[in-house]
Formats: C-alpha cells, structure tokens, sequence
C-alpha cells in the first residue's frame, strides 16, 4: 500500500483534512488538479463569511464553534491572521426564513445576540440602508477568514507534518483493490492508499457519477465596489451580512485587500451545470444586477467596480452538505459538497475527515444530518 490516506482536492476542505490526517502521523497524498490555490472552484476570493447564529440549521452550530477553535489552531500553527471579527447581520422581513432560522439558532444554542430594526441597523452601521420593517439577528463572534491564505495555511501546515502534497495532478478515476484498499488513476501515473477522501468540490460528480443530481455546480459572480465613504465599509463598522431583500438572498463583507466591499447574490442566475461547463467570465448584466442592490441598499458603498469574479456553488437537493462513507465502499469518504456555505467549516470538516479515516472511523462530532441516504437528498 503506497499511502495510508489519499485526498483528492486541495481546497478548502482537502487542504484541511491532508494537515489534520498528518498532525495525527497518517501518511498522505494530497492531489489537486489546478494550482494551489486556484480560482477555478469555491476558495478563492480573498475572502469568505463565518456566522455563528446560523439560519440554515441549528444542528450547525457546534460545528461551527469546533470550526472557530480549528481556526485559531491553524492560526498559530502557520503564524497566519486568517480569521477576522465584525460581527454578523443575518436577517430580512420579520416574518421571513433567514430571519427565524438565525433567531432560532442564535436562541437554542444561546449565543449571544440582539435583534435590529433596519433603522437600528443603520444607527449602528451606518453603510447600511436597510427596510426598517425588516428584523436582523447582529451577533458579535461573526467575521471572515482569509480563505487563499487559510488554503495555504493548511497545505503549509500538512507539508511541514509530512503530508505529500501536489498541485496540477488530474485524477482519472479510482477504483477499490481486493485487499480492501483504493488506486487512483491519474494523468501523472497510479497511487494506491488505504483510504481515500474525495473532496473535489464542483468536480465531485465527475469522480463520483452517483453524485450527478446530487452535487450541482452553479455560477456566481461577486462584485467589489469602492466605497464613497471607506470608513463606513471597514471591518470594524461594518459586519458580514446575509439578508433577504425583495431582489433575493445576498451576502456581503467589508473592504479587505481589495479596495472595495465584496458582495453576492445567492443563485446569481441560476447558472448551473457541469462545473468544465459552466460559463465562467463576469458580464455587463452581471455587474448591472450586482449595482442595482447596492445602489439601493449600500448607497454610500457604490463608488466604481473595483472588481468582479465567478466562483462555483455545489448544490445539493436540500442545501445541506453531503459528508459521509461511499455506501458501496466503506475507505471511500465523500465530502465537500457545500452548496456554497461550506468554507467557513473547512477546519471542523478536515478534523471530521481525519477522524473518519483513521481507527474505527468514528467521528467525535455529530454529522448525521449531512449523511448521503437522508431523506432530503431523495428524488421526489
Ligand atoms: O455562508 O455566509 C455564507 C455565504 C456567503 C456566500 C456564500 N456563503
């Protein structure tokens, strides 16, 4: 047997599981097709949200408080600043999901918390003009981290542990071996290990068929707009947010490297596909979409487009992520999925993984709720 684990995928989620698997004295191969990092999947960007309260499930949360300590780990690990607090605005009308998920989970797990009118937001916040009857859950341990940096962190991290790790190697396909283990064909020659975690992100469906319809890649686009007041869009005035608004679900940081706040809109245009398929380059109905919202809600915020990328979503049927065994073969490990809020549990996902892979294979922490045979993920 060549390696005890192979990963394939050097992103988020991989980068983080190839440095948990060799902290622990696992021998690993970490495989990636493009560069590391690259800006052809789901880190890139400079930049991703942390939130605490969180709106899409409360079974979240203690992944995320593991996730915040992992951070802090890498952090001292690589001497690396990669997760940054401002607090988190997470909200829309009063009466809407966004708005009730985060207040649930922010009440059930007890984080600390205060709910905002639009008008308080702005009071507070005053790059915000958001509508006052709208209800928004600010939390204080939210932020962003450093998602390039905190890629290299762990691949550095995973190196310096022992791990073999390398970029532009395409992976073909895999296969189990009688004696229980996997081989991974790639364009670079085979490699064979006990275990193998498939972590590729959009490509997922491509080394897993059984994914097609489970794990769907979708284009995105995010702008960055100079601010025609910077001081305003700073991060310590101005939190992360996701809200809903009558346009749609979007998401927004403040100014960090690039010289502009950084936002998206959810299911941008419904782009979806194969992720070599998608159509990549941002366009003039793009950045026309992405204006239209902060002309209205950030009017201080909508100085020039500083900057306007893609990056791809991996969806699944019920939004949640997909983290379990291959139920045909148990030393295949599925994970990354994420349906586009995956990064910030990329710590906690890479100790799950590592956990999964060595002894019994049992992890400390409770992930029944992203298991591939849920309901959720079912036809129909
Ligand atoms: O989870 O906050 C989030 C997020 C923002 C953009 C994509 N995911």
């Amino acid at each position: 047997m060549g390696h005890d684990t192979i990963v394939v995928g050097m992103g988020a989620m991989g980068s983080a599981a190839a440095w948990q698997l060799a902290r622990r004295g696992h021998s690993v191969l970490g495989l990636e097709r493009f560069d590391i990092p690259h800006d052809r999947g789901s880190h890139h960007g400079v930049t991703r949200i942390i939130r605490l309260p969180y709106y899409e499930d409360p079974a979240y949360v203690p992944l995320l408080r593991r996730a915040y300590a992992l951070w802090r780990e890498i952090e001292a690990a690589s001497g690396e600043a990669l997760l940054h607090i401002t607090g988190s605005l997470d909200g829309g009308p009063a009466d809407g999901a966004l708005f009730a998920g985060a207040l649930r989970s922010a009440r059930l797990h007890d984080l600390p918390h205060e709910v905002l009118t639009g008008a308080e937001v702005a009071r507070r916040f005053p790059a915000y003009a958001l509508p006052d009857a709208s209800r928004f859950v600010f939390q204080p341990d939210g932020g962003f981290l450093a998602s390039e940096r905190a890629v290299l962190a762990h691949v550095r991290a995973a190196q310096e542990a022992g791990a073999d790790i390398r970029a532009r190697v395409r992976v073909h396909d895999w296969a189990t071996t009688p004696g229980g283990g996997v081989r991974v064909r790639t364009d670079q020659g085979s490699f064979e290990a006990a275990t193998l975690i498939l972590a590729a992100g959009a490509w997922m469906a491509d080394l897993l068929p059984d994914l097609r319809g489970l794990a769907v890649p979708e284009r995105q686009v995010l702008a960055w707009l100079q601010p025609r007041t910077p001081a305003l869009f700073t991060p310590a005035r101005f939190p992360v947010f996701n809200i809903e608004v009558a346009e749609g679900r979007y998401y927004g940081l403040p100014v960090f490297e690039v010289p502009g706040f950084k936002f998206g809109r959810y299911h941008h245009r419904g782009e979806a596909g194969p992720a070599d398929a998608v159509r990549r380059a941002p366009d003039a109905a793009d950045e026309a979409l992405l204006r239209g919202f902060a002309e209205r809600y950030f009017p201080t915020g909508c100085g020039p487009t500083m900057a306007l990328r893609d990056c791809l979503f991996t969806n699944t049927p019920d939004e949640h992520f997909i983290i379990d065994r291959h139920p045909q073969a148990r030393q295949i490990i599925v994970a990354s999925p994420c349906s586009g809020h995956g990064f910030k549990f990329a710590s906690v996902i890479g100790e799950i993984l590592a956990e999964m892979a060595i002894g019994d294979g049992r992890t400390r922490h409770e992930i029944g709720f992203l298991r591939l045979d849920r309901p959720g993920l079912r036809p129909g």
